[in-house]
């Protein structure tokens, strides 16, 4: 079920990353733009961590929060069909008609885990069919823990980030967090080509018209490890094409060379770098999961 493989995603993100020096003040840019604060800033624990004030950095990256005396710091988003990262067709007749609707992550005071909750909906006939039918919670495993400073919740960025789909880098002091999008979104339509023990490889599809102008491949992660991949050689695409596929107006491909097993399921991770004809970019990603039947070939 493509709802359990997405809690099991959300604890597979979850990466550590080096601390910037101590000694400056910690910055944070959400989507280019810097982050404000005020009274409540960024901090090292003692366990060499940055916490930052995660009110202000959820607002900033456009999540409802609550403080609950019970729960603790409450960080809700909620989607519509149109604007859900994620679609699923539960009655698998090939149309989706499920969409991720909630997903809320609670920080309790004094605990190095955060509580993940999410919830899906049905597309529905009307908005009164708009119940949930399914969901599911999950621990987040932190390296630290939450605490409570001046009456503000501080917790490591990268945990309330990652869930919420974006990529957290470091560039001297300060900490870039960036949205990735789904494939779709970006106009961008992903096709596997070749499954072969040693390698697989995609095509990346950008309509006509697109605003599109390169894209880059920034990471490939199997099954949790970084793996090697290459992009698709000019050589590569004409044979693909020789095979007898036509894909149309491709941009781009990769291969990713990785050694599978037959029987066994794999989870790719793709994080995708976007520059837009304006020069601006977007970050994509791509969530694949590949069962090998040990029939290698093109697809
Ligand atoms: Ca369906």
């Amino acid at each position: 079920m493509k709802k359990i493989l997405v809690l099991t995603m959300m604890f597979l993100m979850l990466v550590n990353v080096n601390n910037a020096n101590a000694q400056s003040q910690i910055e944070i840019v959400v989507d280019g733009e810097g982050v404000s604060f005020t009274d409540a800033v960024p901090f090292i624990d003692e366990n060499n961590r940055t916490l930052v004030p995660l009110r202000t950095v959820g607002e900033a990256m456009g999540l409802t929060v609550n403080w609950d005396p019970k729960e603790g710091a409450v960080f809700t988003k909620k989607y519509t069909w149109e604007n859900s990262p994620m679609h699923d067709d539960l009655d698998e007749d090939g149309i989706n008609d499920a969409y991720l609707g909630l997903e809320k992550v609670i920080f309790k005071i004094g605990e190095n885990k955060a509580l993940y909750e999410e919830s899906w909906y049905d597309k529905g006939n009307s908005p009164n069919e708009n119940f949930p039918v399914s969901g599911g919670i999950g621990e987040i495993q932190m390296d630290t823990t939450a605490v409570i400073k001046d009456s503000r919740t501080y917790a490591p960025v990268r945990y309330l980030a990652e869930i919420f789909r974006y990529d957290v880098g470091w560039e001297s002091n300060t900490v870039m967090l960036n949205y990735m999008y789904p494939l779709d979104k970006l106009g961008i339509q992903i096709e596997q080509v070749a499954c072969w023990k040693d390698y697989q490889g995609w095509f990346l599809i950008v309509d006509d018209g697109s605003d599109i102008s390169s894209i880059d491949i920034l990471s490939v992660s199997v099954n949790k490890d970084l793996s090697e991949y290459s992009m698709l050689t000019e050589d590569e695409k004409k044979e693909v094409e020789g095979a007898g596929l036509d894909f149309g107006s491709y941009r781009t491909g990769f291969t990713v060379h990785k050694s599978i097993e037959t029987g066994k399921y794999y989870n790719y991770k793709v994080k995708i770098l976007v520059t837009m004809k304006d020069g601006t970019n977007k970050f994509g990603f791509a969530d694949i999961y590949l069962y090998f039947d040990g029939q290698g070939g093109f697809i």
